[in-house]
């Protein structure tokens, strides 16, 4: 089971255009110091974020009360003069407590109507969430005769299709800067993994390397996916084996 939380800035589309045409750099400086304050919220709490689109957030919320929400929609509300939603959601897999998530809101099912906290009962015991971090094999030197944009363009095209491969087996693929992506998970098989490797390496000629980490919270699921990743890279430089999928599980 995983618990994901979604959350929205309530009114969004229409304060936008209260600040007139020349808003764009104001709403890029609003989307940073917001992701950047969630970020930090959850994480001090051992959830990790994901950014959607900017103007919504993921968050692997495994283990965090409803009072921990409102704790955090109460210092958001202090920082900031927009409002913001929060849906709560869990699942079987990601898909699922997302979707989840997403109906309590449509409902209105709240959990907490004061800080617009949407959900169905938050369960106790919510399980381990598994976090597959993903990173292209030697993407300095496939870069090095690309532009930046031409190099942006093939990572663009790489995330489509892992959203695609990944959304259909239930899991939520996120990309997280340079050639990273992580992918929210609670059963990765790694036939599968290899499957989407393969395709990749097929029809792009990238090679990703894939760590995979299974833990209670989000944290510490992406700390054991980055270490598995760190220690294919450690395995590869040593020359000792080729390795492109590992797990780590606490
Ligand atoms: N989000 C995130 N970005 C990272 C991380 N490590 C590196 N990066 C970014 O990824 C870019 C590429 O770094 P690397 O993946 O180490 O470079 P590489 O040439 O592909 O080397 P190998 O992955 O070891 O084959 C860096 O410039 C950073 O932008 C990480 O753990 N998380
Ligand atoms: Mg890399």
């Amino acid at each position: 089971m995983v618990q994901l939380t979604l959350i929205k800035i309530t009114g969004y589309g229409p304060w936008t255009l209260t600040l007139g045409s020349d808003r764009e750099h104001r709403l890029q400086m609003l989307q940073a110091s917001l992701y950047h304050e969630i970020q930090k919220l959850f994480s001090e709490k051992n959830c990790l974020a994901f950014p959607n689109r900017f103007d919504e957030t993921f968050v692997i919320s495994n283990g965090l009360t409803l009072d921990e929400h409102i704790e955090i929609q109460k210092k958001l509300a202090q920082t900031f003069e927009l409002s913001f939603s929060m849906s709560i959601g869990t699942g079987n897999t990601p898909f699922e407590a997302s979707s989840n998530a997403d109906k309590a809101r449509r409902t209105k099912t709240f959990l907490n109507q004061d800080y617009t906290i949407f959900g169905f009962p938050i369960q106790k015991e919510v399980g381990p969430v598994q976090i597959i971090h993903m990173d292209v094999d030697g993407s300095t030197s496939i870069s090095a005769n690309k532009t930046a944009y031409e190099v942006s363009s093939l990572i663009l095209k790489l995330y489509a299709e892992m959203s695609e491969f990944f959304l259909e087996r239930n899991s939520l693929a996120f990309f997280m800067g340079g050639d990273n992506f992580m992918v929210i998970s609670t059963n990765a098989n790694k036939d599968e993994i290899s499957k989407f490797l393969d395709t990749v390496k097929q029809k792009h000629g990238i090679l990703f390397n894939c760590g995979i980490g299974t833990a209670q919270t989000g944290r510490d699921a992406a700390k054991l996916a980055t270490k598995s990743l760190d220690a294919i890279r450690d395995l590869r430089d040593s020359g000792k084996q080729e390795t492109r999928i590992l797990e780590l599980t606490c």
